[in-house]
Protein backbone atom coordinates (compact mmCIF):
# COMPACT_ATOMS: atom_id res chain seq x y z
CA UNK A 1 0.00 0.00 0.00
CA UNK A 2 0.73 3.81 -0.87
CA UNK A 3 2.44 5.47 2.10
CA UNK A 4 -0.33 8.05 1.62
CA UNK A 5 -3.45 5.80 1.04
CA UNK A 6 -2.18 3.56 4.37
CA UNK A 7 -1.66 7.16 6.08
CA UNK A 8 -5.08 8.13 5.41
CA UNK A 9 -6.47 4.93 6.25
CA UNK A 10 -4.82 5.68 9.55
CA UNK A 11 -5.94 8.68 10.06
CA UNK A 12 -9.69 7.67 9.71
CA UNK A 13 -9.06 4.77 11.74
CA UNK A 14 -7.73 7.29 14.43
CA UNK A 15 -10.63 9.50 13.79
CA UNK A 16 -13.29 6.83 14.68
CA UNK A 17 -11.15 5.48 17.52
CA UNK A 18 -11.39 8.53 19.26
CA UNK A 19 -15.40 9.46 18.29
CA UNK A 20 -15.87 5.56 19.50
CA UNK A 21 -14.00 6.42 23.27
CA UNK A 22 -16.20 9.65 23.50
CA UNK A 23 -19.01 7.77 23.06
CA UNK A 24 -18.02 5.44 25.61
CA UNK A 25 -17.37 8.28 28.19
CA UNK A 26 -20.10 9.52 27.71
CA UNK A 27 -21.73 6.04 29.53
CA UNK A 28 -19.23 5.09 31.29
CA UNK A 29 -20.94 6.56 34.31
CA UNK A 30 -24.55 5.58 33.62
CA UNK A 31 -25.92 2.73 34.22
CA UNK A 32 -25.48 0.13 31.85
CA UNK A 33 -26.12 -3.77 31.01
CA UNK A 34 -23.37 -6.29 32.02
CA UNK A 35 -24.20 -9.91 30.79
CA UNK A 36 -21.95 -12.81 31.12
CA UNK A 37 -20.51 -14.83 28.51
CA UNK A 38 -18.16 -17.96 28.90
CA UNK A 39 -18.46 -18.03 32.62
CA UNK A 40 -19.09 -15.87 35.45
CA UNK A 41 -15.92 -13.77 35.22
CA UNK A 42 -16.03 -13.34 31.66
CA UNK A 43 -18.49 -9.97 31.17
CA UNK A 44 -19.91 -8.01 28.39
CA UNK A 45 -21.91 -5.25 28.37
CA UNK A 46 -23.92 -3.05 25.97
CA UNK A 47 -21.13 -0.57 25.61
CA UNK A 48 -19.30 -2.96 24.37
CA UNK A 49 -21.31 -4.21 22.03
CA UNK A 50 -22.62 -0.69 21.08
CA UNK A 51 -19.68 0.53 20.28
CA UNK A 52 -18.20 -2.98 18.27
CA UNK A 53 -21.09 -1.97 16.05
CA UNK A 54 -20.70 1.71 15.53
CA UNK A 55 -16.78 0.27 13.83
CA UNK A 56 -18.49 -2.47 11.58
CA UNK A 57 -21.04 0.19 10.19
CA UNK A 58 -18.63 2.67 9.87
CA UNK A 59 -15.86 0.20 7.99
CA UNK A 60 -18.80 -1.39 5.69
CA UNK A 61 -20.07 1.39 4.35
CA UNK A 62 -16.43 3.39 3.87
CA UNK A 63 -14.36 0.43 3.15
CA UNK A 64 -16.84 -2.34 1.68
CA UNK A 65 -13.99 -4.81 0.49
CA UNK A 66 -12.24 -4.80 4.26
CA UNK A 67 -13.09 -7.65 6.71
CA UNK A 68 -13.92 -6.76 10.75
CA UNK A 69 -12.98 -9.44 12.78
CA UNK A 70 -14.31 -8.23 16.36
CA UNK A 71 -14.59 -9.45 19.83
CA UNK A 72 -18.46 -9.03 19.93
CA UNK A 73 -19.49 -11.24 16.98
CA UNK A 74 -20.69 -7.69 14.66
CA UNK A 75 -18.13 -8.26 12.04
CA UNK A 76 -17.81 -10.77 9.59
CA UNK A 77 -17.00 -14.39 9.81
CA UNK A 78 -13.28 -13.93 9.03
CA UNK A 79 -11.38 -17.36 7.98
CA UNK A 80 -8.79 -15.38 6.05
CA UNK A 81 -6.54 -12.77 6.53
CA UNK A 82 -6.39 -12.09 2.77
CA UNK A 83 -7.16 -8.49 1.52
CA UNK A 84 -7.61 -5.85 4.26
CA UNK A 85 -8.91 -7.33 7.71
CA UNK A 86 -10.08 -4.97 10.80
CA UNK A 87 -8.96 -6.61 14.26
CA UNK A 88 -11.16 -4.56 16.89
CA UNK A 89 -11.43 -4.47 20.54
CA UNK A 90 -14.64 -2.37 21.33
CA UNK A 91 -13.50 -2.18 25.01
CA UNK A 92 -10.25 -4.13 26.24
CA UNK A 93 -10.71 -5.10 30.09
CA UNK A 94 -14.53 -4.92 30.47
CA UNK A 95 -14.06 -5.83 34.25
CA UNK A 96 -11.99 -2.73 34.47
CA UNK A 97 -14.39 -0.72 32.68
CA UNK A 98 -17.57 -2.37 34.89
CA UNK A 99 -15.44 -2.10 38.12
CA UNK A 100 -13.05 0.48 37.87
CA UNK A 101 -14.66 3.16 34.94
CA UNK A 102 -10.72 3.12 34.00
CA UNK A 103 -7.95 0.86 32.78
CA UNK A 104 -10.04 -0.03 29.95
CA UNK A 105 -8.97 0.02 25.72
CA UNK A 106 -10.17 0.67 22.65
CA UNK A 107 -7.89 -2.13 20.13
CA UNK A 108 -7.53 -1.31 16.55
CA UNK A 109 -5.71 -3.31 14.32
CA UNK A 110 -5.90 -2.96 10.24
CA UNK A 111 -3.97 -6.50 8.41
CA UNK A 112 -3.62 -6.44 5.22
CA UNK A 113 -2.74 -9.76 3.61
CA UNK A 114 -1.48 -11.01 7.20
CA UNK A 115 0.65 -8.50 7.97
CA UNK A 116 -0.52 -5.49 10.54
CA UNK A 117 0.18 -2.46 9.13
CA UNK A 118 -1.73 0.06 11.69
CA UNK A 119 -2.32 -0.47 15.11
CA UNK A 120 -4.18 1.79 17.95
CA UNK A 121 -4.44 1.52 21.31
CA UNK A 122 -6.95 4.37 23.19
CA UNK A 123 -6.69 4.10 26.72
CA UNK A 124 -10.00 6.10 26.83
CA UNK A 125 -10.25 7.69 30.38
CA UNK A 126 -6.40 9.39 30.19
CA UNK A 127 -7.15 10.07 26.69
CA UNK A 128 -4.11 8.73 25.74
CA UNK A 129 -3.49 7.34 21.96
CA UNK A 130 -0.87 4.48 20.92
CA UNK A 131 -0.46 4.05 17.83
CA UNK A 132 1.96 2.71 14.92
CA UNK A 133 1.70 2.45 11.35
CA UNK A 134 4.61 -0.67 10.07
CA UNK A 135 7.59 0.86 9.42
CA UNK A 136 7.08 4.39 10.66
CA UNK A 137 7.68 3.84 14.61
CA UNK A 138 5.41 3.82 16.85
CA UNK A 139 3.60 6.82 19.18
CA UNK A 140 2.42 8.09 22.63
CA UNK A 141 -0.10 11.16 21.26
CA UNK A 142 2.18 13.04 19.39
CA UNK A 143 5.44 11.61 20.84
CA UNK A 144 7.67 9.29 19.06
CA UNK A 145 8.33 6.67 21.31
CA UNK A 146 12.27 5.16 21.56
CA UNK A 147 13.02 2.02 20.78
CA UNK A 148 13.93 -0.33 23.97
CA UNK A 149 17.04 -0.64 25.90
CA UNK A 150 18.39 -3.40 24.76
CA UNK A 151 20.92 -3.82 27.31
CA UNK A 152 18.02 -4.46 30.17
CA UNK A 153 19.13 -7.30 32.31
CA UNK A 154 16.60 -9.42 33.68
CA UNK A 155 16.63 -8.74 36.93
CA UNK A 156 15.64 -5.23 36.90
CA UNK A 157 12.51 -6.00 34.62
CA UNK A 158 9.04 -5.42 35.19
CA UNK A 159 6.71 -7.89 33.93
CA UNK A 160 3.18 -8.04 33.62
CA UNK A 161 1.06 -11.39 34.58
CA UNK A 162 -1.81 -12.31 36.22
CA UNK A 163 -3.70 -14.49 38.52
CA UNK A 164 -4.01 -17.17 36.95
CA UNK A 165 -0.02 -18.19 37.86
CA UNK A 166 -0.72 -18.51 41.47
CA UNK A 167 -2.89 -21.76 41.00
CA UNK A 168 -1.59 -24.99 38.85
CA UNK A 169 -1.49 -24.88 34.82
CA UNK A 170 -2.58 -27.05 32.11
CA UNK A 171 -0.31 -25.53 29.57
CA UNK A 172 2.95 -24.14 31.20
CA UNK A 173 4.48 -25.45 34.22
CA UNK A 174 3.54 -22.45 37.18
CA UNK A 175 6.82 -22.76 38.83
CA UNK A 176 8.89 -22.24 36.05
CA UNK A 177 6.82 -18.80 35.95
CA UNK A 178 7.39 -18.69 40.09
CA UNK A 179 11.05 -18.54 39.28
CA UNK A 180 10.30 -15.60 37.12
CA UNK A 181 8.60 -13.96 39.25
CA UNK A 182 11.56 -14.25 42.15
CA UNK A 183 14.09 -13.28 39.26
CA UNK A 184 12.33 -9.78 38.01
CA UNK A 185 12.15 -6.64 40.28
CA UNK A 186 8.55 -7.09 39.71
CA UNK A 187 5.35 -7.68 38.61
CA UNK A 188 2.16 -5.89 37.45
CA UNK A 189 -1.11 -6.92 36.12
CA UNK A 190 -3.52 -4.01 34.47
CA UNK A 191 -6.29 -6.07 33.31
CA UNK A 192 -5.94 -4.79 30.06
CA UNK A 193 -4.00 -6.81 27.50
CA UNK A 194 -3.65 -3.69 25.32
CA UNK A 195 -2.36 -1.77 27.56
CA UNK A 196 -0.18 -4.42 28.52
CA UNK A 197 1.49 -4.27 25.23
CA UNK A 198 1.04 -0.18 25.22
CA UNK A 199 3.10 -0.10 28.29
CA UNK A 200 5.79 -2.36 27.31
CA UNK A 201 6.12 -0.39 23.86
CA UNK A 202 6.28 2.69 26.22
CA UNK A 203 8.91 0.99 28.31
CA UNK A 204 7.24 1.49 31.27
CA UNK A 205 6.65 -2.55 31.54
CA UNK A 206 9.59 -4.89 29.92
CA UNK A 207 7.26 -8.02 29.45
CA UNK A 208 3.77 -9.14 29.58
CA UNK A 209 2.86 -12.93 29.48
CA UNK A 210 -0.43 -14.40 29.27
CA UNK A 211 -2.35 -17.24 28.46
CA UNK A 212 -5.21 -18.08 25.59
CA UNK A 213 -5.67 -14.69 24.17
CA UNK A 214 -7.69 -13.74 20.92
CA UNK A 215 -6.79 -11.59 18.09
CA UNK A 216 -8.30 -8.70 19.14
CA UNK A 217 -6.87 -8.95 22.25
CA UNK A 218 -2.88 -8.45 20.72
CA UNK A 219 -3.58 -7.42 17.28
CA UNK A 220 -2.55 -3.50 17.26
CA UNK A 221 -0.39 -4.39 20.35
CA UNK A 222 1.90 -6.30 18.44
CA UNK A 223 2.16 -3.79 15.55
CA UNK A 224 3.18 -0.93 18.19
CA UNK A 225 5.61 -3.16 20.04
CA UNK A 226 7.43 -4.31 16.92
CA UNK A 227 7.80 -0.89 15.81
CA UNK A 228 9.71 -0.11 19.19
CA UNK A 229 12.10 -3.38 18.93
CA UNK A 230 9.86 -5.36 20.92
CA UNK A 231 9.27 -8.94 20.32
CA UNK A 232 5.98 -10.96 20.48
CA UNK A 233 5.75 -14.15 19.97
CA UNK A 234 3.87 -17.35 21.46
CA UNK A 235 4.98 -18.33 24.84
CA UNK A 236 7.20 -20.97 22.99
CA UNK A 237 9.15 -18.38 20.68
CA UNK A 238 6.50 -19.14 17.30
CA UNK A 239 5.12 -16.28 15.51
CA UNK A 240 1.46 -15.24 16.84
CA UNK A 241 -1.88 -16.67 14.60
CA UNK A 242 -4.19 -13.95 14.44
CA UNK A 243 -6.78 -16.15 13.36
CA UNK A 244 -6.94 -18.23 16.72
CA UNK A 245 -6.03 -17.59 20.85
CA UNK A 246 -2.28 -17.82 21.65
CA UNK A 247 -0.40 -17.79 25.00
CA UNK A 248 1.62 -15.15 24.68
CA UNK A 249 5.00 -13.24 25.31
CA UNK A 250 5.40 -9.92 24.45
CA UNK A 251 8.83 -8.31 25.53
CA UNK A 252 12.30 -6.47 25.50
CA UNK A 253 14.17 -8.02 22.84
CA UNK A 254 17.18 -8.40 25.40
CA UNK A 255 15.12 -10.89 27.83
CA UNK A 256 12.73 -12.46 25.04
CA UNK A 257 14.97 -15.84 24.82
CA UNK A 258 16.10 -16.03 28.27
CA UNK A 259 12.17 -16.18 29.44
CA UNK A 260 11.15 -19.00 26.93
CA UNK A 261 14.01 -20.76 27.39
CA UNK A 262 14.39 -20.57 31.14
CA UNK A 263 10.96 -19.81 32.57
CA UNK A 264 8.38 -20.45 30.49
CA UNK A 265 8.32 -24.40 30.42
CA UNK A 266 5.32 -25.95 27.90
CA UNK A 267 3.55 -29.10 29.44
CA UNK A 268 2.48 -30.82 26.28
P1 LIG B 1 -11.56 -8.31 27.47
O1 LIG B 1 -11.70 -7.39 28.59
O2 LIG B 1 -11.71 -7.68 26.14
O3 LIG B 1 -12.41 -9.54 27.59
C1 LIG B 1 -8.02 -9.47 31.32
O4 LIG B 1 -7.22 -10.30 32.06
C2 LIG B 1 -7.51 -9.40 29.90
O5 LIG B 1 -7.64 -10.69 29.26
C3 LIG B 1 -8.32 -8.45 29.08
O6 LIG B 1 -7.51 -7.94 28.08
C4 LIG B 1 -9.41 -9.36 28.55
O7 LIG B 1 -10.05 -8.84 27.41
C5 LIG B 1 -8.61 -10.58 28.21
N1 LIG B 1 -9.37 -11.81 28.09
C6 LIG B 1 -9.24 -12.71 27.08
N2 LIG B 1 -10.08 -13.73 27.25
C7 LIG B 1 -10.77 -13.51 28.38
C8 LIG B 1 -11.81 -14.23 29.09
N3 LIG B 1 -12.29 -15.39 28.66
N4 LIG B 1 -12.29 -13.69 30.22
C9 LIG B 1 -11.81 -12.52 30.67
N5 LIG B 1 -10.83 -11.81 30.05
C10 LIG B 1 -10.32 -12.29 28.92
CA1 LIG C 1 -14.37 -9.97 26.64
CA1 LIG D 1 -9.79 -8.16 24.99
CA1 LIG E 1 -13.25 -6.82 24.77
Amino acid sequence: MEAEQKHALFIQAKEWTIEAGERIKERVQQPFKVNTKRDRKDLVTEVDEDTEKFFAEKIRNTYPDHQVLGEEGFGDDVTSLDGMVWIIDPIDGTMNFVHQKRNFAISVAIYQDGEGIIGLIYNVMTGDLYSAKKGEGAYKNKDLLPKLDRTRKLEDCLIGINQFWAVPNRRLDETGVHQLIRKVRGTRSYGSAALEFAFVAEGIMDGYITMRLAPWDIAAGVIIVQEVGGMATRADGKPLDMLRENTVITCNPAVHKEIIDNYLILKD
